[in-house]
């Protein structure tokens, strides 16, 4: 059992939660700089207006935008051959809907690109990972409105123009499907008149104008998803455009049919549903009834069928982080997850935060995803948020990580033996970063710590964990020595 020779060792993170820099150079304020830290229990707020003093997390980050160059010099260090990041869209178009670009936004991203590319690291950029700039979500209602469309698709043709030769890998949408989730209107698509406090560990209460809005609000990601794909192809022939979805992995609770059906009605409804759009190019048959009882009418206009047909996507890509159980007993206890999930399983271990850790899952659902879609497929999010000690020595001794992670490249590997084309794999927050979920940043993913706590202050120094040194060997020996 081997990885193949030139598979794609590397790192994830998203502009919002480590490059900071967050109104300097032009940069225009973007949907996250909305957002304030909550934490495990308390749901992260949004605000309509930045309020003086008070912290947002995305302002300063890890400051990975003024040490992009420290940072990308550790990656290469372990030996990284991809390297998965996000571009601030408001730091190209501040408004999104501008005549204009930005060129200072556009330099900064020439200027990390080449800097990997002295390493020979591969960037692999998301387009729009949870956030657009902040005046489409106040003038527009964000994706709920059409016309982000032609805004996401001139934005996408000046990076795809700029940084041609520089990059290779695009993913179109951070975890598409989380629009297909209730209450996650703000979040990822900008809709702020569906917005509030934001609580993605509980199923928001939402009224039917509201979760018709979100569905067209992605199927107009789905549309500009599919332009883009066929945008960059027509720039440059060797783009290689992906999509990506939350791994929303389930299994039924029990053998009781109806938690079967169940079970299958959710992975068609939060999983498949987007992910048969954007490699099948069309919505797949189980969409009409799902739609129909849940009053939920898209908005189609002539063309959009042949949109989404020419605009299907050249490989496949997901975050796996655990898996949840469905259940039809009202009572069954519900587990954590990065978005709304299931109820417990008995037989699995949860981390810290309460997510259910499940590395032989993973080489179940890459099985059926492969059987599925038959793409090459990347693992571009897998890792433990875990809190994490500084010894006096300054070493931190991060066995659990390394223990979760060594299971699930482990998994991988099997995978590549049932014969999925497994072609990448990218741990979350390779360097700790701002959580998404809580806005905390002492939820630590990375293998490099960053000195800064929960309510933003530390020096931001860097420090090697020991799942450094271990992540290091695994791509020196290509996954056999782990
Ligand atoms: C995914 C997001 C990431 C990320 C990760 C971990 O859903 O794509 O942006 O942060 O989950 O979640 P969290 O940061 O909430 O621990």
């Amino acid at each position: 059992m081997t990885f193949p020779e030139n598979f794609l060792w590397g790192g994830a993170t998203a502009a919002n939660q480590c490059e900071g820099a967050w109104d300097i150079n032009g940069k225009g304020v973007s949907t996250a700089d909305h957002l304030m830290a909550g934490s495990k229990t308390t749901p992260r707020k949004f605000t309509a207006n930045i309020e003086e003093g008070a912290y947002y997390p995305s302002h300063e980050a890890i400051d990975f935008y003024h040490r992009y160059k420290e940072d990308i010099a550790m990656f290469a260090e372990m030996g990284f051959k991809i390297f998965r990041m996000s571009i601030a869209w408001a730091r190209i178009y501040p408004n999104g809907d501008d005549a204009e670009p930005n060129k200072a936004g556009i330099e900064f991203y020439r200027s990390v690109f080449n800097e990997l590319k002295k390493y020979g690291i591969e960037p692999l950029v998301t387009l729009s990972h949870y956030e657009m700039p902040y005046h489409l979500a106040e003038k527009y209602d964000g994706w709920a409105d059409r016309r982000c469309i032609d805004f996401y698709l001139k934005y996408c043709g000046t990076v795809f123009k700029e940084y041609k030769g520089l990059v290779k890998y695009w993913l179109t949408f951070n975890e598409i499907n989380s629009l297909s989730l209730e209450g996650n209107g703000y979040f990822s698509g900008g809709i702020l008149s569906n917005g509030g406090d934001l609580n993605i560990f509980e199923v928001a209460k939402e009224s039917k104008e509201a979760i018709n809005k979100r569905f067209n609000g992605l199927h107009h990601q789905f549309i500009a998803s599919a332009k883009a794909v066929n945008l960059a192809h027509k720039i440059d022939g060797n783009y290689m455009v992906g999509c990506m979805l939350a791994g929303l992995c389930t299994y039924p609770a029990t053998s009781k049919p109806e938690d079967i059906l169940a079970r299958q009605n959710q992975a068609q409804r939060k999983l498949f549903l987007c992910g048969d759009v954007q490699v099948k190019g069309e919505y797949p048959y189980f969409s009409k009834r799902y739609f129909h009882e849940n009053g939920i009418t898209i908005d189609f206009i002539e063309g959009d069928t042949k949109i989404l047909k020419e605009g299907r996507v050249d490989f496949f890509t997901f975050s796996y982080y655990s898996t949840g159980c469905i259940s039809t007993d009202a009572d069954a206890q519900k587990t954590g997850g990065n978005l709304i999930f299931g109820v417990v399983n008995p037989y699995l271990k949860t981390s810290e935060w309460g997510w259910q850790i499940d590395p032989k899952g993973l080489r179940y659902f890459l099985n059926e995803f492969y059987d599925r879609y038959g793409l090459p497929i990347m693992v571009v999010e897998n890792g433990l948020g875990a809190k994490d000690v500084v010894e006096s020595d300054g070493s931190i001794h991060d066995q659990y990580r390394i223990e979760y992670l060594r299971l699930h490249v482990e998994q991988m590997k099997e995978a590549i033996d049932d014969g999925v084309e497994l072609i990448g794999y990218t741990p979350w927050g390779c360097i700790d970063i701002v959580s998404a979920g809580t806005g905390e940043m002492e939820k630590r993913y990375g293998m490099i710590y960053v000195d800064k706590d929960n309510s933003g202050k530390g020096t931001l120094s860097r420090i090697r964990k020991d799942s450094f040194y271990w992540y290091k060997r695994c791509i020196e020996t290509n996954g056999a020595d782990i």
